[in-house]
């Protein structure tokens, strides 16, 4: 079955924007319940899946609501650890080209992504993704996924459910989007995805099912 991902850095590796004890619930806590969830209502679906893709693809189409709900929060989280670095640059080649052709400038695209995201009622997702080409910040509900848009292939993710910052900025969520756009995203990896949806690499998978789980 599936396993929680560790985590590319260090717990306190992302103080003071998200601090040790947030990561550790975040990840250990939170991460591993939809991680085990998925597991368990997973069970018995045979070989009607190869991957957590896969998952979070059949179960909305068949809409097994507390699936999708697990199987979307365990990818997205594996996502969310990926988006992230403690030594971040600025993004580069094609990605930042675009940036400055379709937002106008790095600084335009922080400032709708943390409108968006600060604005977005109750718990989500603020993402930045890309069709072909073409960058859209879009925001999604509970474990909504852009997995599930065709064509679409995410670049950036914040997560906006309170458990991600109420402990380290309580209430500001602004304050979290800001500091987490300024010191911890990772466009060194969102340039990855951007060439995997252009069709240059692949894009970043969750790592497969361990363990037969598919018979
Ligand atoms: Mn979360």
């Amino acid at each position: 079955m599936f396993e929680l991902p560790d985590l590319p850095y260090g717990y306190d590796a992302l103080e003071p924007v998200i601090s040790e004890v947030t990561l550790q619930l975040h990840h250990g806590k939170h991460h591993a319940r939809y991680v085990a969830m998925t597991n368990s209502l997973a069970d018995g679906l045979g070989t009607d899946f190869q991957s957590l893709e896969d998952l979070v693809a059949l179960s909305a189409r068949r809409g097994q609501r507390q699936l999708f709900n697990n199987a979307g929060q365990a990818w997205n989280h594996g996502f969310f650890w990926q988006c992230m670095t403690p030594v971040p640059t600025p993004p580069a080649g094609d990605l930042a080209k675009n940036i400055e052709a379709q937002f106008g400038s790095l600084d335009a695209l922080r400032t709708l992504f943390i409108a968006e995201g600060t604005s977005h009622f109750g718990s989500g997702w603020a993402w930045l993704v890309a069709k072909g080409e073409d960058l859209a910040v879009i925001t999604t509900h509970d474990a909504g996924s852009p997995l599930n848009q065709t064509g679409v292939t995410p670049l950036l993710v914040c997560d906006l459910w309170e458990h991600a910052y109420y402990l380290d900025h309580q209430n500001d969520r602004a304050a979290f989007l800001s500091a987490w756009w300024d010191k911890l995203a990772y466009w060194g990896f969102a340039g990855r995805q951007y060439a995997a949806a252009n069709g240059e690499s692949a894009a970043w998978r969750y790592p497969k099912p361990v363990e037969p789980a598919l018979s």
